[in-house]
């Protein structure tokens, strides 16, 4: 706890420049007018890791102060994490709730000392929607509806009478969780091919979704036509599990995954992943933005939404740029 509150006050006095201003003739950098508070949820997933690295480059490149916490997974962490930013009067907190419930208190607290949240990637339910000024994510219903439709059509090509999909979910009660899944959902329930044999949680991490490709092998073996994971690190986990059972993933079992990080499109190149679903990690430069209009007190919008493509077998992925997480 102490640890912690050293730690953060280290990094107060570095994000205002006391510290590089100690260092002889070192470069006296000008204290940034505007400090925001940011705490990350953790770093389960090469998504989230370039996401931290993306916000942090923003904040160089607009100039605000940046105080960053990583929670570790833990919404208690997040919640303290919050605290510490209200304590030191920031002008603005931005926080990527790891679960959508249990939020309401610590948000009434920001709003009481009149700073203004701004949600990034995930949402938040309940009473504390309406603290938020600005909630800047991907559509993740959007997301599960692109995969599902890509399904529809692969199956389609294949003549598929009948597909049996084992889906590995994300986070429990996390927006892209729930929101990935509905939208998958209500997408293949007008199609009677479609049946969803189990739906297990991965919980984002890889060593989970390897876990979770071992129980479903065990339980339904060959009887598997899909693979429908909530995110690259989960399907990344799963592919050497399908292996060793001797099945060729891409080819026995079409595999369907959302992020599109580097690892994910090699994997997509080499024909082991047949779609993936992109969600983009790079958020900071409109958190940057908006965080400024905060601070001067301009309207901002209440969503924003990234754009985001698909990339499959359907077209010549030979060529997909380097993603850059
Ligand atoms: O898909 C996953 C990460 O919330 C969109 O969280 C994010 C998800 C992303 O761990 O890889």
């Amino acid at each position: 706890m102490v640890a912690e509150r050293i730690k953060s006050i280290i990094c107060l006095l570095m994000i205002t420049g006391l510290l590089t201003g100690c260092a002889g003739n070192a470069e006296v950098k000008k204290e940034p007018e505007i400090l925001l508070g940011f705490s990350q949820l953790g770093s389960e997933s090469a998504w989230r890791i370039g996401n931290t690295r993306d916000i942090e480059e923003q904040a160089e490149n607009f100039g605000v102060g940046l105080m960053l916490e990583n929670a570790n997974q833990k919404q208690e962490n997040q919640i303290a994490a919050i605290r510490r930013f209200i304590a030191y009067k920031v002008d603005v907190i931005a926080f990527s709730p790891i679960v959508e419930e249990g939020w309401d208190y610590v948000l009434s607290e920001a709003k009481e000392a009149d700073i203004p949240v701004v949600l990034v990637d995930r949402d938040v339910s309940g009473a504390a929607g309406k603290y938020i000024s600005c909630k800047i994510g991907a559509d993740f219903y959007s997301e599960g509806v692109k995969a599902a439709r890509y399904l529809i059509r692969k199956a389609d090509r294949l003549g598929l009478e009948s597909v049996n999909i084992a889906e590995i979910t994300g986070t429990e009660n996390s927006t892209p969780m729930r929101q990935r899944q509905a939208g998958f959902m209500d997408t293949i329930n007008g199609d009677s091919r479609m049946h969803v044999i189990e739906s297990v949680s991965g919980d984002f991490l890889k060593s989970r979704g390897a876990e979770c490709m071992r129980y479903l092998l065990d339980k339904y073996g060959r009887t598997i036509d899909v693979v429908f994971s909530h995110n690259d690190e989960m399907t990344l986990g799963a592919l050497p599990e399908i292996e060793k059972a001797g099945f060729a993933p891409g080819k026995d079992m079409v595999i369907i995954s959302i992020d599109g990080g580097q690892d994910a499109i090699d994997v997509l190149k080499e024909g082991k992943i047949n779609c993936v679903v992109e969600c983009t990690p790079k958020l900071g430069a409109k958190l940057m933005e908006t965080v400024k209009k905060l601070k001067a007190g301009e309207e901002v919008d209440q969503e924003i939404h990234p754009d985001e493509q698909v990339f499959s077998d359907e077209d010549d992925v030979s060529d997909i740029k380097e993603r850059g997480y």
